[in-house]
């Protein structure tokens, strides 16, 4: 148990002291997150002040508009990541492996991340994130290539996302539950406000962008025609719903009150050859470890996710996340 009020810092020292023989490499990656966060909040909250909203009139590697923030964040991860603590990168914004230059010692940590999840909200003022994931390195590997990144989600030894919202929120599992820290401005610290963060089994709130509706496979309009029956139809019970159109700030929402976060598959995404909306490795993965790490529960609609062999760096899956019982639910539904 730690005191309400202890800083990521002292947090993550603390936890490297149960680590016999621990390098301190690890803290060191997860504190240079920690700064880049920071930094990229500071950012999110100047906006127009400082000129970084609108588009960068350019594409990401997946044929996407980059945002000026998309490429700002992005840089700001890769400096705070770049000083010898971790073996290498790769992000939603880069199309290949990112290694650290030559003069800096390589660490044993690979770093995933998505800079700015959710950053088209930038320009309505609405929140958005920055999700990542941590993995050791192969063994020996001077310089990391994609194929060192294929490693299950049950790989990860870390995952976490800071939310830029109201306030910052900084929500880390290393393996042994989730825990939040806001950031207080004031003394530019992550101050934990939450220690132990578990999600409800059940919920009354689903996340979904219905626009999609025609396209979604039978078992899936089941579910949700279900849910929209509310108390006279099979569930027994009215729901709400909510989409943010931010992953960060729907989990940050399923993982402060329950509810159960989907993007599923659908047949215009199989038409373009598409495997899905989320990147496995620096979306999915992620938020799946926190919320099993909540008591949550992160499938496919079919399968877990973070037993998915990746096969690419930026590999797209369907997502269902939430409370169990309601994912549970939706995942029998699929492999009726
Ligand atoms: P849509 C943001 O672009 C994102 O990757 C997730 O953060 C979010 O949940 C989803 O896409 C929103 O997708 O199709 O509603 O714009």
């Amino acid at each position: 148990m730690y005191q309400i009020g202890t800083t990521l810092t002292q947090f993550i020292l603390e936890e490297q002291r149960k680590h016999t023989g621990a390098t301190g490499e690890f803290s060191c990656v997860l504190n240079d997150v920690a700064l880049a966060c920071k930094k990229i909040a500071a950012l999110t909250s100047k906006g127009d002040l400082i000129g970084v909203l609108g588009s960068a009139g350019s594409e990401n590697v997946q044929g996407e508009e980059q945002k000026k923030m998309d490429i700002i964040t992005n840089d700001v991860m890769i400096e705070a990541l770049s000083r010898g603590h971790a073996a290498a990168l790769a992000s939603e914004e880069m199309d290949e492996v990112y290694h650290l230059p030559g003069n800096v010692p390589r660490g044993h940590y690979l770093v995933t991340f998505d800079p700015l999840d959710g950053s088209s909200n930038m320009d309505v003022n609405v929140s958005v994130g920055t999700i990542f994931s941590i993995i050791k390195a192969p063994e020996g590997v001077e310089n990391p290539t994609a194929a060192d990144f294929m490693q299950l989600g049950t790989k990860q030894v870390a995952a976490g996302y800071c939310l830029y919202g109201p306030s910052a929120i900084m929500v880390l599992t290393t393996g042994k539950g989730v825990n939040m820290f806001t950031l207080d401005k004031d003394c530019g610290e992550f101050l934990l406000t939450r220690e132990d963060v578990k999600i409800p089994a059940d919920t009354k709130e689903f996340a979904i962008n219905v626009s999609n509706q025609r396209y979604w496979e039978p078992p899936m309009q089941r579910y949700i025609g279900e849910c929209l029956l509310g108390v006279e139809g099979p569930r027994g019970k009215d729901f709400n719903m909510r989409w943010v159109a931010s992953m960060v700030a729907e989990i940050h929402r399923i993982l402060t009150r329950g509810g159960i976060f989907i993007y599923p598959m659908d047949s215009k995404m199989k038409a373009a050859g598409k495997t899905g909306k989320l990147r496995l490795l620096y979306e999915a993965n992620p938020m799946g470890f926190i919320v099993e790490q909540a008591g949550g529960m992160a499938t496919t609609a079919y399968s877990r996710i973070m037993e998915l062999q990746p096969t690419d760096l930026h590999q797209r899956v369907p997502v269902v996340m939430g409370s169990r019982n309601e994912v549970e639910l939706v995942t029998g539904y699929h492999n009726a």
